[in-house]
């Protein structure tokens, strides 16, 4: 694993690269159903804008009617939502991949839950006055740079990201709240896209603009990067990273932690899933020969992950054990043992090993 190498953040963060500054948290640090700001992941692709609120405006364009340049003092008069909405990064646990993928080394740290309140996206986009043709909307963040994979485009673009239109007019938000305080400026300050269910690629930061658009978008972020390959009858066709995949994760014990022989054990962890209820958490300590039935905490939250734990009678024989977790939904969507090859270097939710030791 790629720990020896990352740094520490003096927040406790480990940092996976430092300009754009992209931080993880310390998956075992998981203590409290929602993830406070300073310890939820940045990912970040271009370096980070630096944006006054009196100067910023939401411009809306495309096919609308009435075509808005929204101010923040505009947006955060209109009637707000807030929801718990967890997010996970497309290519968290990449570093579980083998052989070894470029891109970021996430291990399990690129997911937090968090409340974030905001504006619907259907009620912007009901002020600008939707034309009959609108098919997607297009998020754009204002922060660019020069897309690092070829194809790419020429010179600088923007971060940007669409999504169709029933998504766009269904539990979108239009952030400007993370936990109850401003944005700070690494997650999007003033406003983010939140998109529930979505893997996080979709929440554009910084957001400056939206476009209604006739025809579907094909931007660098959807096709180039964040896409993978979804099977048609035998023909691959490669499409857009959307919604999330069903998934649990092991908190503690963390990986070569020493686990004290012949004691109780409470293992812990976090589960999610798009669009539906975590039904079942189950967890195997040894290596996923058989499973056993973790009992879920909390209450179940739409789009927000549920915290588990299992009390772990551990063997009082020292030695090496590997622990894993899996989580089956109420759509009875459950996790593969194996990563599915056509997802490249995404949408990790396999069965991920947390190697121990017993002594
Ligand atoms: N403008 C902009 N928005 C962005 C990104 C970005 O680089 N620029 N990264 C996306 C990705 S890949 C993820 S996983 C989430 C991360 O949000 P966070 O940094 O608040 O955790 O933001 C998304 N929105
Ligand atoms: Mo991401």
């Amino acid at each position: 694993m790629s720990k020896a190498k990352a740094q520490q953040h003096p927040g406790g963060m480990i940092m996976r690269q430092k300009e754009p500054v992209n931080l993880e948290m310390p998956f075992g640090s998981l203590d409290s159903f929602i993830t406070p700001t300073e310890r939820f992941y940045v990912r970040s692709h271009f370096p980070q804008p630096t944006i006054r609120s009196s100067a910023w405006r939401l411009k809306v364009q495309g096919a609308v009617d009435k075509p808005l340049s929204l101010t923040l003092r505009q947006l955060r008069a209109m009637p707000a939502r807030t929801a718990t909405v967890s997010m996970e990064c497309a290519g968290n646990g990449r570093v579980f991949l083998e052989p070894q993928r470029e891109g970021a080394q996430w291990e399990a740290g690129a997911v937090g839950n968090a409340e974030w309140t905001g504006v619907p996206l259907a009620a912007v986009l009901e002020r600008a006055g939707l034309q009959r043709s609108a098919l997607e909307v297009i998020l754009e963040g204002a922060d660019q740079g020069e897309a690092p994979k070829a194809p790419s485009p020429a010179g600088k673009i923007h971060y940007a990201r669409s999504l169709p239109l029933a998504k766009a007019v269904d539990d979108v938000i239009l952030a400007y709240q993370m936990n109850g305080e401003d944005l700070t400026a690494a997650h999007g300050f003033p406003v983010r896209a939140v998109v529930p269910g979505w893997y996080g690629t979709a929440a554009v930061k910084w957001l400056s603009r939206l476009i209604v658009t006739s025809e579907p978008y094909h931007g660098y972020f959807q096709s180039i990067d964040y896409s993978y390959w979804q099977r048609e009858g035998a023909s691959p066709s490669l499409i857009p990273i959307t919604t999330g995949r069903v998934k649990a994760q092991i908190a503690r014990p963390e990986s070569a932690e020493v686990v004290p022989a012949g004691r109780t054990y409470r293992v812990h962890g976090a589960a999610w899933t798009s669009d539906a209820e975590i039904a079942q958490v189950e967890v195997s300590t040894d290596a996923g020969a058989t499973w056993h039935k973790a009992r879920l905490l909390g209450e179940s939250t739409r789009n927000a992950w549920r915290l588990w734990e299992y009390s772990w009678a551990v063997p009082s024989k020292p030695g090496q054990t590997t622990l894993m977790a899996r989580a089956t939904d109420s759509k009875n969507r459950t996790q593969p043992a194996e990563h599915d090859e056509d997802h490249g270097s995404y949408l990790i939710h396999h069965w991920l090993p947390v190697a121990v030791t017993i002594r």
